[in-house]
């Protein structure tokens, strides 16, 4: 039998987050091996097991993936939350990309330079309110039924449900408006593999500080 995943990466959320999230959500066990100083992503870099010298990079199956998006994908595939065809596919793909887009701004938030910082945040509400969040309500408006793609989870809702936690942190009330977005956190939460890893003293990460900033920083030398 195959081992547990490995998936190495600093101690914090980054890219890594949304892979702990659908690995939890499949109801898989991983291990997690820590990049903590320039000297552990070096070692990585030099025994070839980084193809881009980049992480996130994670073991399994006797692969060691990187590009986050390809580790998903084959995360989604192995676990059957990338939908029954190819049209469900690209919905899929459709609707996880426009997670990531909002996604990767409120990422970059605490990495920007104070002064414009409050810039930022005011897009980031923005586009939260008017762009993404109205476009995935309409779609469970549109057919009424539990997820995005109907009557089965796939990853698309993983991936949001995600996002939802991320907007609530910025600000409860921007979820104010979307009562079918709430009932999906709800029902996504509620499913016992994602509780579990909801639960505190799991492999989720906390939100990034300016200490995991100071650590992501000694890591990655940036
Ligand atoms: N497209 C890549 C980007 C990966 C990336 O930017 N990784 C950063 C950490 S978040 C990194 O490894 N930086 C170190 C370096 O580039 O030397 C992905 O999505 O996995």
């Amino acid at each position: 039998m195959a081992g547990k995943p490995i998936l190495h990466y600093f101690n914090g959320r980054g890219r890594m987050e949304c892979i702990r999230w659908l690995l939890a959500a499949a109801g898989v066990e991983f291990e997690e091996k820590f990049i903590e100083k320039p000297e552990d992503l070096d070692k990585l870099k030099n025994d070839g097991s980084l193809m881009f010298q980049q992480v996130p990079m994670v073991e399994i199956d006797g692969m060691k993936l990187v590009q986050t998006r390809a580790i998903l994908n084959y995360i989604a595939t192995k676990y059957n939350l990338y939908g029954k065809d190819m049209k469900e596919r690209a919905l899929i793909d459709m609707y996880s990309e426009g997670v990531a887009d909002l996604g990767e701004m409120i990422m970059h938030l605490p990495l920007s330079p104070p002064a414009e910082k409050d810039a930022k945040l005011t897009l980031i509400r923005e586009k939260t309110t008017n762009r993404y969040l109205p476009a995935f309500e309409n779609v469970l408006k549109s057919h009424g039924q539990d997820y995005l793609m109907g009557n089965k989870l796939s990853r698309a809702d993983i991936h949001l449900v995600e996002l939802l936690y991320y907007v609530e942190e910025l600000d409860p009330s921007l979820l104010a408006n979307f009562p079918l977005l709430k009932a999906l956190k709800a029902r996504v939460s509620n499913l016992p593999a994602v509780k579990k890893f909801l639960q505190p003293g799991s492999q989720r990460k906390p939100p990034t500080d300016e200490k995991k900033i100071e650590e992501a920083r000694k890591a990655f030398k940036f």
